[in-house]
């Protein structure tokens, strides 16, 4: 008896010669009765339709075409158990050795502008999953082929029979991914329509946007993927205009880059190195921006990457072009920025929309075994949000700067001290295990500049101590959560020294 394909593909890429090849290796081809039959016939090869094989027509809009015991008892039967055999004569079943199906194009549908939801759900592929699903698990005894880009060594393995156990496995795994994926697609697609935040189980997948050359580390091996369907603000999708790929390092320090300057809506610049920012400005042109976030600290600064929250014109570039940077990221760039910059090899230009409105509000992150989910971080404060725990009261400029501080000091890795003046940082404290020792590595940095400068805390003082080495650099104002049980220690010291100390009631601890 001739050996039986049954195909049944969305994406005809390849397939005429796919089957040209397997109807020369003298299998019988069974297809389903759209485009697949029309692209196969032209091809000079006559298909049978799987309804000549059921007897039974493809019904409701071809919602059922090969759902039928005939097509999956041909899938499903193990070729060496005595009972399926028998089973199968009885019933008129015959076997089918290769299943060559993909699915209907879901991710595209989605993607098509003003699509509407009936469109959308009639692309949610039932049949082909199941025929895909019921050959991979029976992949002892078939092959499946879900992939067009398998065509060629699928034909080669069967002209060299050299298709044996492991690489049936191979495929039948691929296939089992594929589809997982695809339910994940669809499962994310329903939980957005319904506004699930946090379901019992939480499904989601990723595809690959491209191996990395290492991790962070060179001995560490890495890959970028993104999410196929939720078009949040991303690194996977901004526009690489200049340089060498980007590492592993640059893709979440542009990350962090990009989130701190959804924080400001007049042009801003922030540089950034290991996911803190060691400068951030904000003034009214973004070359004035970046000029605040270099002075910020024009040592940390080298090695770092900028990102601007408005387009690059070519002062700016000049300025950029004077220090070694591994990334510049911007909405967009002028032509004569570009020209400017685009003349230094080894940096990376990246184009990117900011909009805290398409940023990712689900943020995921690893631990053994397991992932963290949490909302993102959309904390804000505004001057009518402020509580005043001092007697002094703050001004309105320290009001200004107290606010830009701690839009800040929510970017910065806890322990987490800002200190800041006329929309600058001038001090950043990072990542240190106690809270005072992160407020002194900002007031050494600020040096002489602290004197009447503000300064913000992620969290509140368990201790007045950080406060009396703010009040001692010059500090007049401060900006910090509040909450401690010693609160009014710190709050004595401000008022011995007549400064102020507002609270903003939110903490914003960032791990
Ligand atoms: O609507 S379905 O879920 N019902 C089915 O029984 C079925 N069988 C195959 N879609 C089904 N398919 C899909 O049709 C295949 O997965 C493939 O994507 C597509 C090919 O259809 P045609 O050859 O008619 O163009």
């Amino acid at each position: 008896m001739k050996k039986r394909a049954l195909i049944s593909v969305s994406n005809k890429d390849n397939l005429q010669e796919f089957a040209i090849g397997l109807d020369k290796l003298g299998y019988e081809i069974i297809s389903t009765g759209g485009g697949t039959f029309q692209t196969i016939k032209d091809a000079g090869i006559e298909p049978i339709l799987v309804e000549d094989i059921t007897g039974f027509p493809e019904i409701m809009d071809g919602r059922v075409k090969t759902l039928h015991p005939l097509v999956h008892g041909g899938i499903l039967a193990k070729r060496a158990n005595e009972e399926h055999i028998k089973q199968m004569e009885e019933n008129n079943i015959e076997p089918i050795d290769i299943i060559v199906v993909n699915l209907y194009p879901f991710k595209e549908t989605l993607e098509k502008a003003g699509v509407s939801k009936e469109e959308i759900i009639e692309n949610i592929d039932i049949g082909g999953p199941t025929m895909l699903r019921a050959a991979a698990k029976n992949f002892e005894d078939m092959i499946v082929v879900v992939d067009p880009t398998d065509y060629a060594s699928v034909l080669e393995g069967l002209r060299e029979e050299t298709f044996d156990f492991e690489k049936r496995k191979q495929l039948a795994g691929k296939v089992f991914r594929h589809t997982a994926y695809y339910d994940a697609m669809i499962a994310q697609y329903f939980m957005t329509e319904t506004n699930e935040e946090f379901p019992e189980t939480y499904t989601v997948t990723y595809e690959k946007v491209q191996d990395l050359r290492y991790g962070e580390n060179p001995h560490q091996q890495a890959a970028f993927y993104k999410n196929p369907i939720v078009k949040t603000m991303s690194l996977a999708t901004a526009k690489q205009l200049h340089g060498k790929e980007l590492s592993y390092n640059n893709i979440q320090d542009a990350n962090a880059a990009v989130e701190i300057l959804l924080e400001y809506d007049n042009p801003a610049a922030v540089a950034v190195k290991h996911m803190n920012p060691c400068g951030i400005g904000v003034a009214e042109t973004i070359n004035q921006a970046f000029q605040k976030a270099y002075e910020a600290d024009s040592m940390s600064i080298f090695g770092g990457i900028v990102a601007l929250n408005r387009e690059v014109d070519a002062a700016t570039a000049e300025k950029l072009s004077e220090i070694f940077l591994e990334i510049v990221i911007a909405p967009s760039f002028a032509d004569e920025a570009f020209a400017i910059l685009s003349k230094k090899k080894n940096i990376r230009l990246l184009e990117l929309e900011m909009n805290e409105e398409k940023a990712a509000n689900h943020k995921l992150t690893t631990v053994d075994g397991g992932v963290l989910i949490q909302s993102r971080d959309n904390g804000k404060v505004a001057a009518a949000d402020l509580k005043v725990a001092t007697k002094r009261e703050p001004t309105e400029q320290e009001i200004a700067d107290l606010l830009f501080a701690w839009k800040a000091v929510k970017h910065v890795k806890s322990n987490a001290i800002v200190l800041a003046k006329d929309n600058q940082t001038i001090g950043v404290g990072a990542g240190q295990m106690n809270r005072v020792g992160s407020a002194m590595i900002a007031i050494e940095q600020a040096g002489d500049k602290a004197k009447g400068s503000v300064m913000a805390s992620d969290a509140y003082f368990p201790m007045p101590d950080t406060v009396e080495n703010a009040i001692k650099a010059g500090v007049t104002a401060i900006i910090q959560p509040g909450g401690s049980i010693r609160d009014q220690d710190s709050i004595d010291v401000c008022n011995e020294h007549g400064i102020t100390m507002v609270y903003t009631g939110m903490r914003h601890f960032k791990h």
